[in-house]
């Protein structure tokens, strides 16, 4: 089998192409074709031969090589050799970090006070590949008997939703957008962070269909729609049932369709009936015309025919109702039947269209020693605080971090940081830089990047499976997640024969009969057949089979089972202490917090910075470049403002994700929001945030 192949004729002689995946937490999974001269990464480019990349990558992965053989790469493990957070570290070799890390782990294990629940893994999406990612990793704290971790921090509240409505993680195949004569892009910066959904976009505005952008923040996306409804953070509900008002007050619907593949519409039809469009305007923060033209446009496709679709991201569920608002948008397509168009329906993630089964990766069954807890990632601020008690159980005395940058992307971060600087508390980081978590290491171990190793990728924008090959050697000493778990495991003295897999193997293992793997080999990609159409027939996953509007499941855990609109935590109204709803969605040339070291990406960035209207601004008398200081009661953060008519009045937009040590005075937006959760999912709240804002005056400006 070749191990690498040359496919495009512009690799110069001596010089080979190697193929990949894109490892980032993005929907658009691409294949990466990457050029390598003498053992060097030249060049990272999209491949022409894979439809769904189409040759085209965004900026921030064109510019990997930039990232990989960055000056502050680390290069060797480092021990700390100051206080915690200091960020001081003396290099070490790595059988010592290891015997070391062993030693500690083990005699925490071995402590009937604490035991291997006392160990907690910290991980997330640095790296989605299934190898990186959880493979060893599972292994390894299966075997030790750790803590399991809830990792909610993105999706979980939609995740849930699509469950209960749909069935599963299935939507509209992302190609067939292109198709589509309505676009509702719903919570979505798509130019930003699903580039190569708006291609398909694109084509069908060419071929005439209308876009319309819900969103808060006027985005680049928002801008390029026919109409943007710039609602308040955390209304999606009242909105989606405003729609509904008008589709059963009009009767724009599919009474074939609602009949044979719907649950309890007769239920909807009456919470709907209670949310007018003037009621959902004051709600909403929008002129009541607005909605009464989306429900029209939505309306007219059961008497036109014409395919009517939406895209809704993961934006719009990071608020108390979040899990609510998601299930209503996902109540459109049934009412109208646009699910029977391979256009029309919707899309949030199509995850679950081919499910794997991971045990052969994960390996539960090396967990021998009977049931562990579940700690929530998007609540590790209180628990790194938390004693040992008998509802909790012991105290979280280490934290193995990898594929993550929790001091920098969880929430209330001052709290984060409490628990991280903890001295009792003994923290592993595997990373590619000094992050501002691995700053409070006791070690960091150095990871290799995506060009350096193997990895397996399916994704959530599309359906493909993916195979990342490596094109280069590890850069300096940096070593494979997988072999730092395998070198832990052989300390710890487990001597299971999973811990000797290689990570081609672990490749192998994810997969079954269904992928051609040498297919994935000599092309990188496999599409796997799925439907044009996932429900023009009904089969919804849920319990009915059908599209539950009305959800036992949901009921059976109190409510009434069905969608309703659940105002914010913290709503941010005029006449409270913090009048400004604040939101902090992502920045198109970082990914969460990656890249933000890359000079030339944060360049484009400029500096950390907040967005407000100019009624807001001119109120507290700010203008742009100023620095200011938003704060609540959590904490404060300052920044740059920038008047813009990016935020709507009431709301502003702090985007992020910064990293803390780059901020002027060494926080970034996460020290404003909060612990509480959506109400389905067990997620963050990222979005439902109150704040006020005002000039700080003889504050030193950011360089960068
Ligand atoms: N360039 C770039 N791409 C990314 C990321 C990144 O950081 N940078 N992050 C990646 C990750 S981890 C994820 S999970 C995905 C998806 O990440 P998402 O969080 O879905 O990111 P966006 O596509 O920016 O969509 C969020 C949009 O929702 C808007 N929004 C905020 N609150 C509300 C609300 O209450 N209602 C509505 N309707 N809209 C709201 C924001 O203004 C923003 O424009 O993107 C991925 N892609
Ligand atoms: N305020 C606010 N906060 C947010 C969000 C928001 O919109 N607003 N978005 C949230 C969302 S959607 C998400 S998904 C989370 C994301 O949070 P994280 O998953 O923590 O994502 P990143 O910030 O990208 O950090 C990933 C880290 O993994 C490292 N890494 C990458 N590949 C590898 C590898 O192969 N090995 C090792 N060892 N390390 C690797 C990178 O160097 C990087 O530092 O942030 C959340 N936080
Ligand atoms: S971040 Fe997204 S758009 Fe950019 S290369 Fe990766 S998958 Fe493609
Ligand atoms: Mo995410």
């Amino acid at each position: 089998m070749p191990e690498t192949i040359a496919i495009h004729a512009q690799a110069s002689p001596g010089s080979h192409q190697v193929l990949g995946a894109c490892p980032h937490d993005c929907p658009d999974t691409c294949s990466l074709l990457t050029t390598v001269e003498n053992g060097i990464a030249t060049k990272v480019q999209g491949n022409r031969n894979h439809p769904q990349t189409d040759g085209v990558l965004c900026t921030k992965v064109s510019r990997y090589t930039e990232r990989t053989y960055h000056p502050e790469r680390i290069l060797t493990p480092l021990r700390r050799s100051g206080p915690k957070g200091a960020g001081q570290f003396t290099p070490v070799p790595w059988d010592e970090a290891l015997a070391d890390i062993a030693q500690r782990l083990g005699a925490i294990a071995a402590d009937p006070a604490r035991g291997p629940q006392a160990v907690l893994p910290y991980s997330y999406a640095g790296t989605m590949g299934w190898v990186q990612g959880e493979a060893m990793a599972d292994r390894f704290f299966n075997r030790l008997g750790a803590s399991l971790l809830d990792r909610t921090i993105c999706s979980s509240a939609g995740g849930a939703a699509l469950e209960a409505t749909l069935g599963g993680k299935v939507g509209m195949r992302v190609e067939f957008f292109a198709e589509s004569k309505l676009i509702i892009i719903w919570g979505s910066n798509a130019i930003g962070s699903n580039l190569h959904f708006w291609r398909y976009a694109q084509t069908a505005k060419r071929n005439g269909a209308k876009l319309i952008c819900i969103d808060p923040r006027k985005t680049e996306t928002a801008e390029k729609c026919h109409e943007h409804i710039a609602l308040r953070p955390g209304t999606d509900a009242a909105l989606a049932l405003a729609v509904m008002h008008q589709l059963f007050t009009h009767d724009w619907l599919d009474h074939d369709y609602i009949g044979q593949h719907t649950l309890g519409w007769e239920a909807l039809r009456e919470r709907a009936l209670q949310w007018t469009p003037e009621r959902a305007a004051q709600v909403c923060g929008v002129p009541v015309e607005q909605i009464y033209a989306l429900a029209r446009d939505y309306g007219a496709s059961v008497s036109s025919g014409e395919p009517a679709a939406i895209r809704l991201n993961y934006g719009m569920q990071r608020a108390r109702g979040g899990g609510n608002a998601v299930r209503a948008v996902a109540c459109l397509p049934a009412l109208i039947g646009a699910w029977r168009h391979r256009a029309g329906g919707m899309l949030l993630s199509a995850s679950g269209t081919h499910k794997f089964d991971d045990s052969a990766l994960s390996r539960p069954d090396l967990r021998t020693g009977g049931a562990t807890r579940t700690i929530n990632m998007s609540t590790i601020g209180d628990d790194l605080l938390r004693p040992s008690s008998p509802d909790f159980g012991p105290r979280v005395d280490a934290l193995i971090v990898y594929n993550s940058n929790p001091v920098a992307v969880a929430p209330d971060s001052g709290k984060v940081v409490q628990g991280f600087a903890r001295d009792d508390l003994f923290t592993v980081v595997l990373e590619h830089f000094q992050t501002d978590t691995a700053d409070y290491a006791d070690y960091i171990l150095p990871a290799t990047t995506q060009l350096e190793h193997w990895d397996l990728h399916t994704t959530y924008g599309h359906t493909d499976i993916l195979l990342n090959r490596p094109a280069i050697a590890p850069v300096g000493q940096a070593r494979t997640n997988t072999d730092i778990f395998r070198g832990l495991a052989r300390a710890m003295g487990f001597t299971e024969a999973c811990f000797d897999d290689d990570d081609l193997t672990l490749c192998r293992s994810g997969l079954d009969a269904r992928v051609d793997f040498n297919l994935l080999l000599t092309q990188g990609f496999v599409s796997l057949p799925a439907p044009d159409a996932p429900f023009a027939h009904g089969g919804f996953g849920t319990p009915s089979g059908k599209c539950e509007f009305f959800s036992a499941r949901l009921a059976a855990q109190g409510g009434d089972g069905l969608p309703d609109y659940l105002p914010n935590h913290e709503l941010g109204l005029a006449g409270s202490v913090y009048p400004l709803a604040m939101i902090s969605p992502p920045a198109r040339n970082f990914l969460n917090s990656t890249f933000v070291n890359v000079k030339s990406l944060r360049s484009i960035e400029g500096v950390p910075m907040v967005e407000i209207s100019a009624l807001d601004a001119a109120a507290r008398g700010i203008h742009s470049g100023d620095v200011v200081r938003v704060f609540n009661d959590r904490g404060q953060y300052h920044c740059h403002a920038e008047v813009s008519d990016r935020a709507r009045p009431g709301v502003v937009n702090g985007l992020g994700v910064w990293w803390r040590k780059l901020g002027p005075q060494g926080t970034n937006v996460n020290e404003l929001t909060g612990q509480r959760l959506t109400d389905m999912g067990r997620a963050p709240t990222f979005y439902d945030c109150a704040v006020e804002l005002e000039k700080c005056e003889n504050a030193r400006p950011t360089t960068t």
